[in-house]
């Protein structure tokens, strides 16, 4: 089943690098394949060595390592690519070529007969080549290409059984959950085959797409840290970790997943952006939580309104306190954890002190405790001796 058994192909250091603000240098590439790797991803996908020269360098680097993760790098689909690729000494290759109507017309001018001749040469020529490699092949933009033309590509290339892999690609973002579960659970049925999935989010959909093939029995989903990738990305790493996790926990058990608020803020470092305040799992706000209505049920049992337990991921929920839908439970918490004991009544005084005062701006926490010390009954010893003085006070 491959929920229980999936595996990421960590492509941060390839689509992730086709980011608008994304450059990494050698010794970024070596720290961030060395978190994915302690973060557990199975496999690190790398740009083209063909794509510069620093870039095939640091897929050596990176191979150089010595990581569990194996290493793959993406090329076209052509042999001089896979020559090029196969002496940097990847554990793995990844062929794409176009399968839509735009790209044979636009990309790279061959049609359906033409693509597969050249996908069964240069698949062949790699395995000769390379006995033991991971071999994928992959059609690019899938969604938009006839659902004839991609089956009588992935059935040529499945047939040569010199593939591991088969990859899907929503190159646009177009694709609906539907859509993705049913291209890969026939291809499942026809090839047996591993499939992988590679979902962009043009339409908010990646995350969504890539649970829904995993569904349908597909072996590999890519992801790339924060989601970076062209124009707005691909499945982010941490969302298709929340997407499963809230399936079931035991799925994602098999990452280290407290590394993942520092995988996120390195990529925002290094990309000049940020963690999104909406990001899922590390964004600013995702465990605050705020109404009082919530922070009541939240305070007494916080799976009440939470399916990720910020604990799991090193993270600390948060409950606001001074705004004006403050409540007084949430009050009584600040008090206690100041250690002062204020009567019911008084706490829900405070309380409506706090929601008209914050009808004009918030409250920041130390004007809140500042009126809980005000109005901390005072308490005042009886008198007594003091040991061993005689003294009255
Ligand atoms: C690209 C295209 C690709 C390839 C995906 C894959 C896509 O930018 O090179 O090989 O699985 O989105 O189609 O990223
Ligand atoms: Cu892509």
């Amino acid at each position: 089943m491959p929920l229980d058994n999936f595996s990421i192909i960590e492509s941060t250091l390839r689509e992730g690098e086709q980011f608008s603000t994304a450059t990494f240098n050698t010794t970024q590439k070596q720290h961030i394949a060395g978190m994915l790797d302690q973060f557990g991803v199975e496999l690190i996908e790398m740009t083209s060595p063909c794509a510069s020269p620093q870039s095939e360098a640091d897929i050596r680097n990176v191979v150089g390592m010595g990581l569990n993760a194996r290493i793959l790098t993406h090329v076209r689909c052509n042999r001089e690519d896979v020559l090029r690729a196969l002496d940097t000494g990847v554990g793995g290759i990844d062929i794409v070529i176009g399968t839509s109507q735009q790209l044979m017309t636009h990309s790279h001018g061959k049609d359906i007969a033409q693509i597969i001749d050249l996908a069964l040469d240069v698949i062949t020529f790699t395995r000769e080549q390379a006995p033991d490699i991971m071999l994928r092949f992959s059609t690019e933009d899938s969604f938009r290409s006839r659902e004839s033309d991609l089956y009588r590509v992935y059935l040529a290339v499945a047939d040569t059984e010199v593939v591991d892999r088969l990859g899907v690609a929503d190159t646009v973002g177009v694709a609906t959950p539907n859509q993705v579960w049913t291209l890969v659970h026939h291809l499942v049925r026809l090839t047996h085959l591993d499939i992988e999935f590679h979902g962009h989010n043009d339409s908010g959909c990646a995350i969504a797409n890539a649970c829904a093939a995993l569904e349908a029995g597909a072996t590999h989903i890519d992801t790339t840290i924060l989601g970076i990738g062209e124009r707005n990305g691909i499945t982010p790493l941490g969302g298709l970790i929340a997407r499963l996790y809230t399936l079931d926990r035991g799925y994602v058990s098999k990452y280290r997943l407290p590394l993942l608020p520092e995988l996120d803020a390195l990529i925002a470092e290094y990309c000049d952006i940020g963690v999104p305040f909406n990001n899922v799992i590390t964004g600013a706000s995702a465990f605050i939580h705020k109404a009082g209505i919530h922070a009541k049920a939240v305070l007494a049992d916080p799976s009440t309104y939470e399916v990720l337990r910020p604990e799991d991921f090193g993270l600390t929920r948060e409950i606001a306190i001074g705004h004006r839908l403050t409540g007084w439970n949430t009050i009584r918490d600040r008090a206690q954890t100041l250690g002062l004991s204020i009567p019911d009544d008084v706490i829900k005084d405070v309380t409506q002190v706090v929601k008209q005062r914050a009808d004009t701006a918030p409250l920041t926490i130390e004007e809140i405790d500042a009126l809980l010390f005000e109005a901390t009954p005072q308490v005042f010893a009886p008198l007594h001796d003091i040991e061993g003085l005689g003294v009255r006070v």
